[in-house]
């Protein structure tokens, strides 16, 4: 066998050796036994060259020069590959705690009209809901609004064409559930509306309403302010006071605005309600006679409240949310806060 294939032969089984090697001290080991100084493979057939025939030296040389450069470059790509996994296992302390996983939460607005259900529920009102592709007639001429009014303007509403838009309040639903059922009649309703309406730190082209309907025999100024008392009260604390201011809406008569007392400060004056004590959540009134005649009901016999409100502003200010566009762009950093 000719030096230059004992060389080839030496690498190969050097390059098995260096790829089986599973410890830093196994390498080690190994450089010493082909490259050491003294007993080294590589280093006894170096010697051996003296001895080959003059010609045949040049090649001789450069193939066990070759060798050598190969077997300690093999040698040190090893070692990296077995200190790699080292640094990785001391970057990880497996003594802290794991982190939990995210499993998500229900939306602020969704915990606001989910409370405000329950407590609603206790005086009998249950979920109603319906299309939110309406059409005008649903949307606006049942409820007392014609179509030249200001709400129906095509600057203010998203139409699809052939009578048919997005509903810009929940209101048709409680036409449709009178519709379908007879007093006494109590309903809750939320869902999405849309209005065109910039998107802004108040304003959002969708948006959740939650509207409520009363109807029976009686039913009078009193058990609407009665009924709203005990909502804002169980949403918000036995302390909370409500106030009515009057004010106007197509669909009810007479109709009112409606305070409670400012949940930040509790009355005391703060920024919130700009030191009144108080904060305007919603609208409210008795249903006007001329839709509940729309309807078919008799409204000679029947009477009704009504009340309407945004479940993402009370959820703003509850929860110091400074921005409504937060509430629809949120992902889980956001929603985690209120989990
Ligand atoms: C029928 C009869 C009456 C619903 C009402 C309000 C007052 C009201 C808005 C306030 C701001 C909702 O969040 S908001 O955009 N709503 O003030 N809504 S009474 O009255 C009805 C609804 C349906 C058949």
């Amino acid at each position: 066998m000719s030096l230059t294939e004992k060389i080839a032969e030496l690498l190969a089984e050097a390059e098995r050796a260096i790829a089986a090697a599973a410890s830093a001290e196994a390498l080690e080991a190994l450089r010493v036994r082909y490259l050491g100084r003294k007993e080294g493979r590589l280093t006894a057939i170096l010697r051996e060259l003296a001895a080959v025939p003059a010609e045949e030296r040049p090649a001789a040389g450069e193939a066990a020069n070759r060798a050598k450069n190969r077997i300690a470059a093999l040698l040190e790509e090893a070692a990296g590959r077995l200190a790699a996994p080292a640094r990785a296992e001391a970057a990880v302390d497996r003594t802290l705690p794991g982190r939990r996983a995210w499993r998500g939460a229900r939306h602020p607005v969704t915990q606001v009209i989910d409370e405000i259900c329950t407590v609603l529920a206790r005086l009998g009102f249950t979920r109603a809901r319906g299309p939110e592709v309406e059409t005008d007639w649903y949307n606006f001429v049942a409820l007392n609004t014609p179509l030249d009014h200001p709400a129906a303007d095509m600057h203010d509403t998203f139409y699809i064409g052939r009578g048919l838009l997005l509903r810009s309040h929940t209101s048709p639903v409680q036409i449709r559930t009178m519709q379908q059922y007879r007093p006494p009649i109590r309903i809750l309703v939320p869902g999405m509306c849309y209005r065109r309406d910039a998107f802004d730190a108040s304003h959002a082209p969708a948006f959740e309403q939650l509207e409520g309907l009363a109807v029976d025999e009686g039913i009078s100024f009193v058990d609407l302010k009665a009924t709203l008392a005990e909502f804002a009260r169980g949403l918000f604390g036995s302390d909370i006071r409500v106030r009515f201011r009057p004010s106007f809406f197509p669909f009810t008569e007479p109709s009112a605005e409606v305070d409670v007392t400012c949940i930040i400060c509790r009355g005391a004056g703060c920024r919130v309600c700009k030191g009144t004590g108080w904060i305007e959540i919603m609208g409210a009134g008795m249903v006007d006679p001329a839709v509940l005649e729309t309807v078919g009901y008799d409204a000679e016999r029947y009477t009704g409240f009504a009340f309407g409100m945004g479940p993402g502003r009370i959820a703003m200010v509850r929860y110091g949310i400074p921005d409504m566009r937060l509430l629809y762009e949120a992902d889980h950093r956001f929603l985690e806060q209120f989990a």
